[in-house]
């Protein structure tokens, strides 16, 4: 096992990192910027290090500060958590040329999967299905117009550097083609430094499904229940929960089955996630992996017990995967919400001082949270105040369960979307699990009237 991990990642994540090192008996350094230097996830590593100014590019992002701080604390290893430098390949191989291992997959794995075109390709290839569109990247219009006459309006146009939504454009009808492939290029060059765009049918109401997935280096590998990502907002999740409401178990094993396909294919090792988009009828198509942990890796974990921060330290240590598909049992439903720091009317971030803050308790909840009364929330970093997992018998009594919990969280000085959370629970669509990835957008459109 390593001696030390070097987290290189604030708030939450960072703290739920310290706990899964703790139960290890693997010591921490955590890693700061000023803007940092009171937060928990410092006070509660073994040791600390200044990395650099609040301006996460001189901090958070900044390689050489990080390897200096794992060089001088002799880390043995980094955990990335998620953002930052998590899906950087660079930052996965200099870790690895300095003799420091990184908690993810190898360079070349976060490389592929980071050219959304080719992970498309290899998926193709490998019988896991993929949404109509183009073979590779698309150079020109005329190419364009022909692979979307072919599949048919409306399109969708994807930056292969994008992921989460950015550098998108959607097309309904050939004479907007032109104008949107050379918008989406030209962002996608300046938001990427590159400006590779590539083809989809755009599906309308989709619903999004991911499957969580953990594979050792020795070839062994399982699957997590799916999780439901549909409610979002600018591709900002709000509310995730597992199992899905429309997924039965039929569909689960095929899910898993092209989960692990995916990870067979990649030679993927670590935690890993494979986005899949739902149509009406219940087709799945992949989307994207995404080679990190994730934001709702807690409603995985609550559905099944298996701790996955634990399980990618032990797999980077080189531990065979002790988990059989067997023992990765649905138990229950959870739901995770995420609070943030926003203002209720604009969305936009609202930073500030907290100036009381209470979590709700009792069995089945959880609060994944950095913040504490008398934190801030600086305008440099996410405004992500706490996540709020609850877990229960059934959806039902998960949804009641989380009714109580936001009653009673508390978060004054700062204005946060527990508003919103509370509205969206209560929503009869929502109760029922009738909703897609455009709920939220609809909803809040009705809010207004
Ligand atoms: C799509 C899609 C519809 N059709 N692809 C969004 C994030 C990225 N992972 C992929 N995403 C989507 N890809 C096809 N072919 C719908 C989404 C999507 C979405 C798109 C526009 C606005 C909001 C969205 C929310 C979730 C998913």
């Amino acid at each position: 096992m390593f001696r030390k991990v070097l987290i290189a990642n604030r708030g939450e994540i960072a703290l739920r990192v310290i706990r899964a090192c703790r139960e290890l008996g693997v010591g921490t350094v955590a890693v700061h910027s000023e803007a940092d230097a009171a937060s928990l996830h410092v006070r509660f590593a073994d040791e600390s290090v200044c990395i650099g100014p609040s301006d996460p590019a001189q901090s958070y992002r900044n390689i050489p500060n990080i390897l200096s701080a794992a060089e001088i604390t002799g880390a043995d290893a980094v955990h990335p958590g998620y953002g930052f430098l998590a899906e950087n390949s660079y930052f996965a191989d200099v870790c690895e040329s300095a003799g420091i291992k990184f908690i993810g997959p190898l360079p070349e794995c976060i490389s592929l999967m980071g050219d959304k075109a080719k992970a498309r390709d290899l998926m193709a290839k490998n019988g896991v299905p993929i949404i109509p569109g183009s073979e590779g990247i698309i150079t020109n219009v005329e190419e364009g117009f022909e692979v979307a006459r072919k599949i048919g309006y409306p399109v969708i146009i994807k930056a292969v550097a994008g992921g989460g939504g950015r550098g998108m454009r959607v097309v309904h009808e050939e004479p907007a083609f032109s104008d949107a492939f050379h918008a989406a290029q030209s962002e996608a060059g300046s938001a990427f430094g590159n400006d590779g765009v590539y083809l989809e049918k755009f599906f309308i109401e989709p619903r999004h499904i991911e499957i969580q997935v953990l594979a050792d280096d020795k070839g062994k590998m399982i699957y997590f229940p799916e999780r439901d990502c549909s409610i979002q907002r600018r591709h900002q999740k709000l509310v995730e929960e597992s199992p899905s409401p429309v997924v039965d178990d039929r569909l689960r094993r095929e899910l898993g089955r092209a989960a692990t396909a995916a990870v067979t294919a990649s030679h993927y090792v670590n935690a890993g996630t494979v986005e899949f988009l739902l149509d009406r009828d219940h087709n799945f198509y992949f989307i994207e992996m995404n080679t990190r942990i994730q934001v709702e890796h807690p409603i995985s974990e609550c559905v099944t017990g298996i701790d996955l921060i634990k399980e990618q330290i032990k797999i980077a240590a080189g531990k065979p995967l002790a988990l059989k598909q067997s023992q990765v049992k649905l138990n229950g439903h959870s739901f995770e919400c995420r609070v943030n720091a926003e203002s209720p009317e604009t969305f936009t971030p609202c930073p500030g001082k907290i100036s009381a803050f209470h979590v709700p308790g009792g069995p089945g909840i959880r609060v994944d949270s950095a913040s504490y009364m008398g934190s801030v929330i600086t305008p440099y970093y996410d405004s992500l105040v706490a996540k709020l997992i609850v877990h229960a018998g059934t959806r039902d009594e998960a949804i009641s369960k989380m009714n109580g919990a936001l009653t009673e969280f508390v978060i004054e000085g700062i204005d946060t979307s527990l508003p919103l959370h509370k509205k969206i629970f209560n929503d009869p669509s929502f109760i029922k699990g009738r909703f897609s990835t455009t709920f939220l957008d609809h909803f809040l459109a009705d809010l207004k009237k």
